[in-house]
Order: C-alpha cells, then structure tokens, then sequence
C-alpha cells in the first residue's frame, strides 16, 4: 500500500476538514433530531455512541472511503487467515484464534493451531479446578490462598486489569500481581503471605525478561527460606511461556509450564495461558464467557459493513482527530471503579502498537501515528485534569464508558450508581455543549450579581463545548461484556495501524532501553564503563555510586 497521503481521499478528508472545523456541535444536534440514533451502533449489551464527534455525514462518507483505499477489509481477512502481517517479525497474529470456539480451524504455516489452543484450555481448567478446589496442595498439605503472578508488559497489565475488572466474580483466591524490578514491589506483595499457601505463576513469552527472572529468583528464595526443600518449589511455581528450554533452565517442571505460540504478541496475550491468573480467580467457566464476548467482538469485526462496524469507526474517528485536527492525545474515562486499569492497560497496547515511525517497509511514516492515551476513573478526573478538557486550548477527543447497573448497588435506590451515571452522561453533555457568555451572563443576573462582576467573570466562566467525546454504554460489566470492549479496542487498533501503513505488533523501540540498562549494571557497582556516557550520564553514575 502506498502512503495514506496519496491516497484521493486524504486529500478530500483535508480539505473538508477546512470547511467544516468551525461547525459546532450544538448545531450539528439542532440540526438533526435523528443524530444519536443515527450515529450509534450497538453489539449485544454494548451501545457504542458516536454522535458528539465533529462529524457529518459526508466526514463519515470520506473516513469510511478513506478505509477501503487503504484496503482495510483485506488486511482484516489477512489478519484472521492467519498471514504473517506482523512484518517485521514475519509472524501471524492471531489472538482472535484464542477465543474461536471448539471445532473450528485457523491454519499457521499449514498446521491447524486449534487443537493446540483448547488442548491448553483444558489443561487450564484441570489445573485451576484443582487449585480453587482444594485439590492441590502445597508442600505441606495445606490449599493454596494466595496466587502471585510474576511478569511485566504484556505479562502483566492484561491479566491484572482484568483480574481487578471482574472481582465481584471471583473466589476466595486472593491475586496479586508483581511487574516492577523495584524489589519493593515483591516485598510489599509477598509481606503477609506464606509460603505455605502460596502459589507463583511466572510469565513471561521468551522467559529472558529481566524484570520477571529476577523477581521470580527472589520469589523462589522467599518461598525456600522456609519451605527448605527445593523439591517443595513444584507445588508452588508453575510457568507460562513460549519457551520451554528457559522454563526447564530456570527450575520449574515442564508438566508445570503452560505454553502459548509465537503468533500471539504479548500485549495480546491475556486470552493465552498468560491469563491464568483471570482463571485461578474467576473460574474457568467465566473466563470462557470472556472470550466468547471478544469471539462476538471478533465476528461482528470480520463481518459488520464498515458503516456499522464499530472498531472500524472507532479507529476512523481517532485518525480524524490525530491527523486532521492534529490532536495529539486520546482520553480513556472508564466511569467503573473495576475499570480502574483499564487505561494503564490500552496505554500499553496502543502506544506499544501505533507508536511507530516507519511504515511496513521500513520508509518513513508520511503522517503523525499513535495518539499519547490517558485517562482514569470517572468521577475522580473530574476533580482533576477536566478543567483542561473543558477550557483548555488542546482538543482532547476521549472515550466514556459506563455500565447501567452496578455491582454494588448501595444507598436509597442504589443512589452512588445514579450519581456516577448522571455524572458521567452530563460530562459529555458538557463538553458537546459548553457554556455559552449569553447563558453565563443569564446565570449571574438570576443569581442577583452586580453588573461589573458580570462583566469581569463572563469571559472565565464561558466553555465553548465542541469537544469530542464517544459513549459506551453497557448494561452490566460482566465477564462477556469486558471481553467484548477489550476486544473492540483491540481492533481499533489494528484499524489505525493498517490505515497508517505501519507494523502495529512489532515493538523495537523498547529494546533499547533494555540494552543500555544491561550494559550499565555492572558500572552502578563500580566496574569501568565499556563505552562512554554522555556527561549527564556519568555524573548521575558517580553520585549514585557515592550513595549506594
Ligand atoms: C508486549 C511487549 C512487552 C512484553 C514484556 C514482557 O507486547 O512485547 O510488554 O510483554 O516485555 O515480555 P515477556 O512476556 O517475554 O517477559
């Protein structure tokens, strides 16, 4: 494919952007009384509203035109046949074969990968029935109470929001998730647990990551300190991985690995053996309906028209703004506690995806990529960072998402929930809106105030609304549900990167990092340096030096 730029209607999106940037949502909504119900588009218990984005018609006619110039249903097949799209790695991606169903086939290099996918599932079930049942022992007899899931990135942040996103489904299992080299964090986790009843689940793809192997070594000596025998460690440390030979290397038994494949990245993963944390605390009935939701999510992607096909607008809507508006940020406003990590976690696989400055044959990119997204739990941003998006000068298109119904309904008529939803439907409100000086001034003449004081506050008090926002309204957030939106974003993504041109499942740049810190580990202790720093650098190594 060649460059986005070239394609006619780049162009066209340019140059009606110039014609309609000044249209205001308010009179895009006088205008047209059918808009919410025109602009939005649901999938089972999930309504994806699109209606506040500066949009008509015609954008959306040039956006969707936009998509089949850059071949966007070809790529989507290519994606689920199983070709090797990720180019860079020369690797399938198929995490949507993860969550097919029993009986169906998805071919890599010629060799059905289905049987190897519920042959693990099964496994995950056997193992985690035994564990959540009592069946399995630890070295002393005695059930397990704690799991540790010990990995970082994609090993990690998959599997933790999840884990924290469904805990009204879990059972007595306490989780806890430990990612940083930061030795506080296995400290803090492990401070209270005893090793008696604790179980370690080590993952990590390659298992060469530093962060994972050290901390599952400082686990391990924990656990000895008192379990003495290190026989005792396979009842307690199981693996998950691609690569067996580094398991066996590192100690744990290979009936105690569980393995994934090399098509499924790891930011992907947490509907792999990597989300055997998910398993252990909600059962593997309910991790099962997670995949079903994202399967839906799947099929409503390969088949839904584009006009009706939700990631398919969730990405085209996120270009309009990135590359024509020049919006550089994209918010992320779970209004559900549970959500908590929800932003965290598309942090890492958007920005790991689609921050790219190459396209898929290694040329520049012609056009900015990746958007920075952010973004927390409603209501708690609305006493921070909303200011900005209400009167600020950057343009920040973000995404809402709130459930119906509560997990727990508290107060007279489950009031907390009605004032989370009444919150979160009037933030949107407000910024399509906004405040106009005419209504600010009617404002403080009702509240009796003196003319000059009108006059001195009208112009901090106006809000100009036209600021973006998409809703997801959902009925409950269930474990179907959650896969479902997870599965949505995952898509969207997918749906920017091939727009873009460039390989959203490679990730070099982080390699760098990775690289300069092993060579620098021996100087913190004080060994010559093997290349020289720059001058910053190595004043920085002299004091910490001083100080360790
Ligand atoms: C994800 C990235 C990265 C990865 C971690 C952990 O797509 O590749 O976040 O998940 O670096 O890697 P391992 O699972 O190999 O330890």
């Amino acid at each position: 494919m060649s460059l986005p730029t070239s394609l006619p209607s780049w162009r066209k999106l340019e140059e009606h952007h110039a014609q309609i940037r000044s249209l205001h949502l308010r009179d895009l909504f006088r205008e047209d009384p059918e808009r919410a119900e025109r602009f939005s588009v649901s999938l089972e218990d999930i309504v994806f509203d699109y209606s506040k984005n500066r949009i008509t018609n015609q954008t959306l006619d040039l956006l969707l035109q936009l998509a089949r110039e850059a071949e966007l249903p070809r790529w989507i097949e290519k994606m689920f046949a199983g070709e090797k799209i990720n180019v860079s790695e020369r690797r399938a991606v198929l995490h949507i074969a993860l969550r097919k169903p029993r009986g169906s086939s998805v071919f890599v290099d010629g060799k059905d990968v289905m049987p190897e996918v519920h042959a693990v599932l099964d496994r995950m079930r056997e193992f985690s029935e035994s564990v959540r049942t009592g069946r399995w022992h630890g070295y002393t007899g005695r059930p397990i109470q704690d799991v540790v899931n010990i990995g970082i990135g994609g090993s990690d942040l998959g599997p933790m929001m999840v884990t924290r996103a469904l805990r009204p489904y879990h059972s007595s299992l306490r989780l806890h998730f430990v990612s940083n080299i930061d030795g506080t964090h296995l400290v803090e986790t492990l401070r209270g647990l005893d090793p008696e009843t604790t179980l370690f689940l080590v993952s990590s793809k390659s298992f060469g990551t530093l962060e994972t192997l050290t901390n599952a070594r400082s686990a391990r000596a924990w656990f000895l300190d008192k379990a003495k025998d290190p026989a005792a460690v396979a009842k307690h440390f199981v693996a998950i991985s691609t690569n067996e030979k580094a398991v066996v290397a590192f100690g744990i038994d290979k009936k105690n690995m569980f393995p994934f494949w090399d098509w499924v990245g790891g930011r992907y993963s947490l509907w792999s053996a990597i989300g055997l944390s998910i398993v252990l605390a909600i059962g593997m009935d309910r991790f099962e309906e997670l995949l079903a939701g994202a399967h839906a999510a799947d099929e409503h992607f390969r088949t839904a028209p584009l006009e009706k096909n939700i990631p398919v607008l969730m990405g085209l809507l996120g270009i309009w703004y990135n590359n024509f508006f020049q919006a550089s940020t994209h918010a992320v406003f779970p209004y559900d506690q549970y959500l908590e990590f929800l932003p965290a976690y598309l942090q890492q696989a958007d920005m790991e995806s689609n921050g790219k400055h190459v396209q898929k044959d290694g040329t520049p990119v012609a056009v900015t990529t990746g958007p920075i997204l952010w973004g927390a739990p409603g209501t708690n941003g609305q006493h921070a960072f909303f200011q900005l998006l209400h009167q600020g000068t950057k343009l920040v298109p973000a995404d809402f998402l709130v459930p119906a119904q509560s997990h727990n309904p508290l107060g007279p008529s489950d009031e907390h929930h009605r004032m989370l939803l009444a919150n979160c439907l009037a933030q949107t409100e407000a910024l399509l809106r906004g405040r106009t000086a005419e209504e600010v001034r009617a404002e403080m003449e009702a509240a009796g105030l003196a003319a000059e004081d009108i006059a001195r506050l009208t112009p901090h008090r106006v809000c100009e609304g036209n600021r973006p926002s998409n809703t997801f309204l959902f009925r409950k957030l269930t474990p179907r549900t959650l896969g479902s939106l997870i599965a949505l974003y995952e898509h969207k993504i997918f749906v920017q990167g091939t727009i873009w041109n460039i390989d959203s499942f490679d990730q070099w740049g982080v390699e760098l990092g990775k690289q300069l810190a092993q060579n620098l580990l021996p100087e913190i202790s004080g060994e010559p340096a093997r290349k020289p720093h720059d001058s910053s650098t190595e004043r920085l190594l002299r004091l910490v030096r001083g100080w360790l």
